[in-house]
């Protein structure tokens, strides 16, 4: 017997508990035995849906008794359909929490009571209560007042939308336990504009979307049940986003054409109640491709023409539509270089049109050439947003806003902020950052990116002398400009927790709460949404307000050291290691790792002069080593390998130490989580436990890749002699194979010793066995095997004669081929081991999937 019964019972519970059902399982008495063992679950499962508007029922006594004083009715003054919605969900948020129902009023009764309203309104209704009222539409007002020997709890705003966000602001306080009964504060979002992008195409397929399908559309139409459409409102409301482009900035010409106009105006009225203003991506070609002209240059007449005659048809059907947001020459999109004439050419003709209207386009400077001589070393995509936009500062209408992506490149797990930010003094401007976590972890690995973005926001462009922070620039402060704004791109799907992981959430979250208040700091973000996520148990709040505040740095760690860049595989998914994908070709995201040395040289003396788009402060900062941040270092300057960074080490043993830190501790997370066991409805703490496991794995994943590469670029051994050495692990190609054969892996880091095992033939199971040839004693076995998309793999473990484990590879991983992206490790914690037992795994191959296994590590439990 080689499995004590305490471990099989261990073993069994957690695949009862956290498992997919299992195929060929062991007998029904376990089951039966764990499952009364199991049966205290204390709390409610949760899917995700509510994300953080759950209104959780507060069960603490005094926290309960904070809110005796709150009236037990809800005035909504006027009748705008916001002001009502804010109504509702007052209602709705007060009896999930406290358990009360208030009663829905038009005018004020004869009692205290929570009155909603504009200013005006609240003037006429209540003029003895003083107002001042200079703030913006979205900014709103909270009061107690006395007045009539009443108490009244006012929410009010210049405009409906405000009143709603109030609304929230005080249902978020009566979540977080904070007393309403005495209020006066008043709130002012920082950047007129706050967005969020979809990607979502027409067939309801979601570029670089991580949580299910679109919720949008479906089979080339709008979906006929907008119900989630009406949720995500809700949801963005509740955090002052106001206006959503719903379709792929890759647009799709059709959307313009008149059958989509009903359905888009189904949208906008599922959108409507909740303040949010639908906007729609749109191709600059359209006036050829979508309404039959033969040009689509904007100096044309006829195009001006187009493009006035469809903004009017569309404002007929949806009165407060919010505009258009514009990709051109970039990536294949057509723009305006086709005619010779130049962006803000192309962003006026729209503009104009708009105008009338109260609508805006957002242009977006991500424009580049992917077709760059990687040979020149002057060449530098980085360099792109601002060469092709800062000569055309001021040539811009009022109504059009320049949309630029936080970094120089594309969405990196760090870059410095895009110089172009800084640059644009005549122009409105806004800034794009990623929520969807396209080189952070897709959603799989937790990467909490409000720090990140926090750093963007608050770093100091100088560009009027000191003082200028991105979030002031973004808002329109610095220049004075008509407007601005903050855009996030979401991709929320139809998964039951929209970004396909629960954890994925606190960045849509903290996306509208910064973009709302760029003042809040990460961490009061992260509790925030912590608590009204997962409750306010201290143990809770705390592991996870840390784990998420650590996993930027932590996933930075793991991936890309230095600035040089996620060095994911580029040309795929942009998802596992791809050190190499960089390098020589067009797309421009390289880091010019050789075997001597790695880094961009942007400097203006001997690189590509990408520095000196920088204001010369910033710049100065940049271009000296002395200077140049460790964390930008590879970004800004080509340097050995041997380099010594600010923080005393070489670049290489940096690179070996922060991968070898980063994926310790995503295992540290696990231990954390499961510490939480109980404390967390049992649905969703199994479903973070398996993206955190998961990511353990991954991250593992993504050290050896990076690590065994540069170990072998560099020729510099790991001073901690960890890099390269797997004394533990029993590659597969060594092993007894049976049906299997040895395949070369590519790339060839994603494998442990560049090679994998795969069955021959689909038909039939194959194996792989070794023997144990340790110490006897309990250990843990890391299976690493391949978990493509493209079948359902099998597996068996045997230990002897006896099973151990077996489980589907039935992920959906971005990889159709064993490599870094579909490389997934499977634990089977505490066995007990003997010398000369012979350990079997068992593959048995599904579609295109062979089964394909990578190596076993045994290691002391
Ligand atoms: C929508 C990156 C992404 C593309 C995206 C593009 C953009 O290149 O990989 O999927 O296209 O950015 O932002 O336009």
């Amino acid at each position: 017997m080689t499995i004590a019964w305490y471990e099989s019972l261990a073993r069994l519970e957690r695949s009862v508990r956290f498992g997919p059902p299992r195929w060929g399982g062991r007998g029904g008495a376990g089951l039966l035995l764990v499952t009364v063992l199991l049966v205290a679950a204390p709390l409610r499962s949760e899917d995700g849906h509510d994300a953080w508007l759950r209104y959780a029922s507060i069960d603490d006594a005094a926290a309960q008794r904070r809110f005796d004083t709150l009236p037990a009715v809800v005035v909504a003054l006027g009748d705008s359909p916001v002001i009502k919605t804010a109504q509702q969900e007052l209602i709705r948020g007060v009896r999930g929490m406290l358990g009360r129902t208030l009663r829905a009023e038009t005018s004020l009764p004869n009692e205290s009571a929570i009155v909603l309203g504009t200013f005006n309104a609240v003037r006429e209704a209540l003029p003895e209560v003083g107002w001042e009222t200079g703030l913006t539409p979205d900014g709103y007002r909270l009061k107690g007042a006395r007045a009539r020997g009443r108490t009244f709890l006012l929410i009010a705003a210049a405009h409906e939308r405000g009143v709603l966000y109030g609304t929230f602001a005080v249902l978020r306080k009566i979540a977080l336990r904070q007393s309403v009964a005495a209020l006066d504060e008043s709130s002012q979002p920082s950047a007129p504009l706050r967005w969020v992008n979809q990607w979502d195409n027409l067939d309801g397929t979601i570029e670089r979307g991580y949580g299910g399908r679109s919720i949008f559309f479906e089979g080339g139409r709008v979906a006929e049940d907008l119900g989630r459409v009406r949720d995500f409102a809700r949801l963005l409301a509740s955090v002052g986003i106001n206006g959503c482009a719903i379709n792929n900035v890759n647009a799709d010409s059709r959307l313009l054409t008149e059958p989509y106009l009903p359905q888009l105006a189904r949208i906008a009225e599922a959108f409507r109640p909740w303040g949010v203003r639908l906007a729609i991506s749109v191709d600059l070609s359209s006036p050829k491709t979508a309404g039959g002209l033969d040009t689509f240059d904007p100096l044309d007449t006829r195009v001006a023409q187009w493009w006035n005659d469809k903004v009017d048809q569309i404002y007929a059907a949806i009165p407060d539509f919010g505009g258009f947001v514009m990709k051109a020459d970039s990536e294949g999109r057509a723009g305006p270089s086709a005619y010779g004439r130049t962006h803000a050419d192309a962003a006026n003709v729209i503009a104009r049109a708009l105008k009338p209207h109260g609508g805006v386009v957002f242009y977006r400077a991500f424009v580049y050439d992917n077709h760059l001589d990687w040979r020149n070393p002057k060449n530098d995509r980085a360099r792109a947003a601002y060469e092709n936009f800062h000569p055309l500062d001021g040539r811009f209408e009022e109504n059009a806003i320049v949309q630029i992506k936080n970094g120089p490149i594309d969405f990196q797990v760090r870059e410095p902020v895009s110089p172009l930010l800084g640059a644009l003094e005549k122009t409105n401007e806004a800034i794009e950052l990623q929520i969807s976590q396209e080189y952070t972890g897709q959603q799989r690995h937790l990467c909490f990116l409000v720090p990140m973005w926090k750093e963007v926001l608050d770093f100091d462009m100088h560009a009027r002398g000191a003082g200028t922070p991105v979030k002031d620039l973004v808002a329109g402060r610095i220049f004075h400009q008509p407007t601005g704004g903050i855009v996030g791109v979401a991709n929320v799907g139809r998964d039951a927790n929209w970004l396909g992981s629960h954890l994925a959430m606190a960045n849509l979250y903290g996306f509208g709460r910064l973009a709302s208040d760029p003042s809040l700091t990460a961490r009061q973000i992260a509790e925030e949404w912590t608590r009204l996520t997962f409750g306010a148990d201290p143990r809770v709040v705390s592991a996870l307000v840390d784990m998420q505040l650590q996993s930027w740095r932590t996933y930075e760690n793991y991936t890309g050291p230095l600035g040089a860049g996620t060095l994911t595989d580029i040309l795929g998914s942009h998802y596992g290691p791809g050190i190499e994908s960089s390098e020589r070709n067009g797309w421009g995201q390289w880091h010019r790792a050789d075997q001597q040395g790695i880094g961009m040289d942007r400097t203006l003396e001997t690189g590509t002069g990408f520095i000196s788009q920088y204001r010369a402060a910033v710049a100065r900062v940049y271009a000296s080593l002395r200077t140049c941040p460790d964390d930008l270092l590879l970004f800004m300057h080509h340097v050995p390998y041997t380099f010594v960074l600010h923080s005393g080490k070489t670049v290489i043993q940096h690179i070996y130490d922060s991968h070898y830190e980063g994926a310790e501790e995503t295992q540290q997370w696990v231990r954390e989580w499961r510490s939480l066991e109980g404390r967390i409805d049992e649905q969703r703490f199994a479903a973070v436990l398996a993206r955190l496991e998961y990511q353990a794995g991954h991250a593992r994943v993504w050290r050896d890749a990076i690590c065994n590469w540069f170990l072998r670029q560099s020729g510099v051994p790991d001073a901690k002699g960890r890099a390269g050495h797997f004394p533990d692990r029993v590659e597969a190609e060594s092993m007894k194979l049976d049906g299997y054969r040895s395949v070369d892996v590519t790339p060839w880091g994603t494998a442990s010793g560049g090679k994998a095992v795969e069955c021959e033939s689909p038909a039939r199971p194959c194996t792989a066995s070794f023997r144990y040839q340790g110490k006897p004693g309990w250990r843990d076995l890391g299976i690493e095997y391949f978990d493509q998309s493209n079948g359902a793999s099998r597996f068996r473990v045997y230990v002897n004669d006896q099973v151990v484990d077996e489980w589907v590879a039935d992920d959906d991983l971005p990889a159709r081929q064993p490599n870094g992206s579909s490389s997934t490790r499977r634990t089977i914690a505490a066995l007990a081991l003997r010398p000369d037992d012979i350990i079997r795994i068992e593959g048995t191959p599904d579609g295109d999937e062979k089964a394909p296994l990578d190596y076993v590590e045994v290691k002391i439990h």
